[in-house]
C-alpha cells in the first residue's frame, strides 16, 4: 500500500469514527455535550452566489427573537420581513432605513439593480439585506436561510454576497394530471423550490388521466374528467378558489404560476367528459393508463369556442404572463391538423393578453412573435427550434435527459421513468444551457425548468424523493453564474442541505456520490 493509499485509509476511518461519536452524542440522555456544529460559510449556498467575499474570523449570530426592520412604506420588504420573522421566530418586522445592531434590516435600494438581485452584508453586529425590489429581497433571504445552520443557535458567517440570477425563467413543473396533489401538496412543493430560488411554478393541469381545473360553463370536465388518474385513484381538481389559493402562495414565495392545459393531444379528460371535443362525435372512456400520444381535439369550432372558454377564464385568473397550451405528443392528429390547432390556440392566448408556452414541437406550426418553446428533447438538434430561435423565438431548456425529475436516479430507484434516464445528480447538474442547442445561440435561451411527470409518483413523499436533490442542481444551473459550475464543489454544497431537508422531514433521495452531512 503507497504512502497516499494509506493516509486515505487513516482518513477514512477518523471520518467514520467522527460520525459514529456524533450519533453517540445525539443519542445520550440529557445533560451530555451537544455535538460541535460547524458555522456554515460562502461556500455552501445554494445555489452558488454571482460574487461572495468572506470576512475571515467574522460571524453574527442571530439572537432568539431578533429584531426585523424594513425600509418605511415599502409593503414589498414588509411582506418579505413577516415571512422571514415567521421562518426565525422573530419579533414582528418594524419600519427602519438602515441596519440595525442586533438585527436583520431588509432595505429597498433603488442602486441594485436587476429584478431579483441583491446584496447581503454580515458582520459582527448585523444583517443586512438590500434589494431594488421585493424579489430580490426575498432571494436575499433565502441566501440568508443557506447560511444559518438547520437547527440550535443561528450562528452565521460574515461577509458581503453580490448576487443575482443568470436566467430570469427558472421553473419547476408539477403534473398534477396523472396523480392529483391538493393545495396543500403544491405548497410544500413551492416551498421547496423557493429555497433554491426558482420563480416559475409549470401547472400541468389537463392530461389523458384528468382534468384538473374548474372550467365555469363546462362542469363535465371536473364532474366527470377529474375522478381519477394513473392506476385508477379518485383524482382531483382545484376550484377557482383553490386556484386563486396556489397563486397567492406562490406570490408570496416570488413565484409566478404558469398553468399548462395540454393540447390538442394529452386530451382524454376532456374528450371523456365533452364528446363534442371528438371529430367522430362519441366520447371515449375514462384512461388510467400511462400511454401517451392516442388523443386529440378535432379542428374544429366546436373545439376553438372550448379552447376560448377554457384559455379566456385561466387568463382572467392568471396574473403571470404566460399560459402554457402543451403541444406534445399528438400522434394521431395529420401534420395540417395540428397545425391549425396549435395556431388557433397561440391567437387565442394572445386575444387574452397573454404569451404562449408549448412544448418545442409546437414549432410545427407558425409561432407567435410572444410565444416560447421549451425544449424537452434528449437529442440537442432540432431543425425547426433552430430556425425558430434565429428568428426571435426564446427557448425554455427542460432537456429530459437532464432536467426531468421523473427518471430514475439508477435502475434501482424505488419510483420513476427511465426513458430519457436514469439520470443520477451529476447529469442533473452537469450541462450548461447556453451551449445544449447545438446551433442555436445562448441568447434565445430564456432559462431552464425542471418538469416532474407523476405517472409513478402518487404522494408528497415521492414528489420529495425524485425532486430532492436534482431540483437543487438544475436550480443552480439556473440561477448561479456558468463561472462557479463545478460538480466537485457542487456535490459539498448539496451534501449540506442534508440536515436542512432533514429538519423539514424532507424524503430526499440519500443518492450514493454525494457527501450527505449527518
Ligand atoms: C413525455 S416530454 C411527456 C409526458 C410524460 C413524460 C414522462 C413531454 C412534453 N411529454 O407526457 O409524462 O414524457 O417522462
Amino acid at each position: 500500500m503507497g504512502r497516499r493509499a494509506v493516509l486515505a485509509l487513516i482518513a477514512a476511518v477518523v471520518i467514520v469514527a467522527a460520525g459514529v461519536g456524533t450519533w453517540a452524542l445525539a443519542t445520550r440522555p440529557h445533560g451530555q455535550p451537544e455535538p460541535v456544529r460547524r458555522v456554515l460559510t460562502f461556500a455552501d449556498v445554494l445555489p452558488a452566489p454571482a460574487e461572495a467575499v468572506a470576512a475571515p474570523g467574522v460571524t453574527f449570530t442571530i439572537p432568539p427573537g431578533a429584531t426585523i426592520v424594513t425600509s418605511p412604506d415599502d409593503p414589498e420588504a414588509a411582506r418579505v420581513a413577516t415571512y422571514l420573522a415567521g421562518l426565525i421566530g422573530a419579533a414582528t418586522p418594524r419600519p427602519g432605513s438602515g441596519p440595525v445592531e442586533g438585527g436583520i434590516a431588509l432595505l429597498h435600494d433603488a442602486a441594485v439593480t436587476g429584478d431579483e438581485a441583491y446584496e447581503l452584508e454580515v458582520d459582527a453586529h448585523a444583517v443586512t439585506i438590500r434589494a431594488g425590489s421585493g424579489a430580490g429581497l426575498f432571494r436575499g433571504v433565502q441566501t440568508l436561510r443557506q447560511l444559518m445552520p438547520a437547527s440550535g443557535p443561528l450562528v452565521i458567517p460574515g461577509g458581503r454576497i453580490d448576487d443575482r440570477p443568470r436566467y430570469a425563467y427558472r421553473g419547476a413543473m408539477l403534473d398534477v394530471a396523472r396523480h392529483f396533489f391538493d393545495v396543500a401538496a403544491v405548497e410544500r412543493f413551492i416551498d421547496l423550490a423557493a429555497m433554491y430560488k426558482v420563480n416559475y411554478l409549470h401547472l400541468h393541469l389537463s392530461d389523458d388521466q384528468g382534468w384538473r381545473i374548474a372550467v365555469d360553463g363546462w362542469p363535465r370536465l371536473t364532474e366527470y374528467g377529474a375522478t381519477t388518474q394513473v392506476g385508477g385513484g379518485a383524482g382531483g381538481f382545484y376550484t377557482q378558489d383553490d386556484y386563486r389559493a396556489i397563486i397567492a402562495y406562490a406570490a408570496t414565495r416570488y413565484m409566478t404560476v404558469v398553468p399548462e392545459i395540454d393540447l390538442p393531444g394529452h386530451t382524454n379528460a376532456a374528450l371523456a367528459s365533452y364528446a363534442q371535443l371528438s371529430c367522430d362525435g362519441t366520447a371515449p372512456p375514462l384512461f388510467t393508463g400511462i400511454a401517451v400520444g392516442f388523443s386529440a381535439l378535432c379542428p374544429d369550432d366546436a373545439t376553438y369556442s372550448f379552447l376560448d372558454d377554457v384559455l379566456g377564464e385561466l387568463a382572467a385568473l392568471t396574473p403571470g404572463p404566460y399560459l402554457h397550451i402543451g403541444g406534445d405528443e399528438a400522434s394521431t392528429l395529420t401534420a395540417g391538423d395540428y397545425a391549425r390547432i396549435v395556431d388557433r390556440a397561440q391567437q387565442i392566448v394572445t386575444a387574452h393578453g397573454k404569451a404562449a408556452v408549448g412544448w418545442h414541437d409546437a414549432a410545427k406550426a407558425d409561432l407567435a412573435s410572444t410565444t416560447v418553446l421549451e425544449y424537452w428533447s434528449t437529442n440537442p438538434y432540432d431543425e425547426r427550434v433552430v430556425a425558430a430561435a434565429a428568428s426571435g423565438t426564446r427557448v425554455i431548456l427542460a432537456p429530459a435527459n437532464h432536467a426531468y425529475l421523473d427518471q430514475k436516479y439508477d435502475q434501482g430507484t424505488r419510483i420513476g421513468l427511465t426513458w430519457a434516464g436514469p439520470t443520477s445528480v451529476e447529469e442533473s447538474y452537469d450541462w450548461d444551457p447556453a451551449t445544449y442547442l447545438s446551433r442555436v445561440d445562448a441568447s434565445a435561451v430564456l432559462g431552464v425548468e425542471a418538469p416532474l411527470w407523476t405517472e409513478t409518483v402518487a404522494t408528497v413523499d415521492d414528489i420529495e424523493y425524485l425532486a430532492l436533490p436534482r431540483l437543487a442542481a438544475i436550480a443552480e444551473v439556473a440561477w448561479s453564474p456558468s463561472t462557479t459550475h463545478d460538480w466537485s464543489t457542487f456535490r459539498e454544497r448539496l451534501g449540506a442541505q442534508a440536515p436542512r431537508w432533514d429538519a423539514l422531514g424532507v424524503d430526499f433521495a440519500r443518492v450514493v456520490g454525494v457527501p450527505w452531512v449527518t
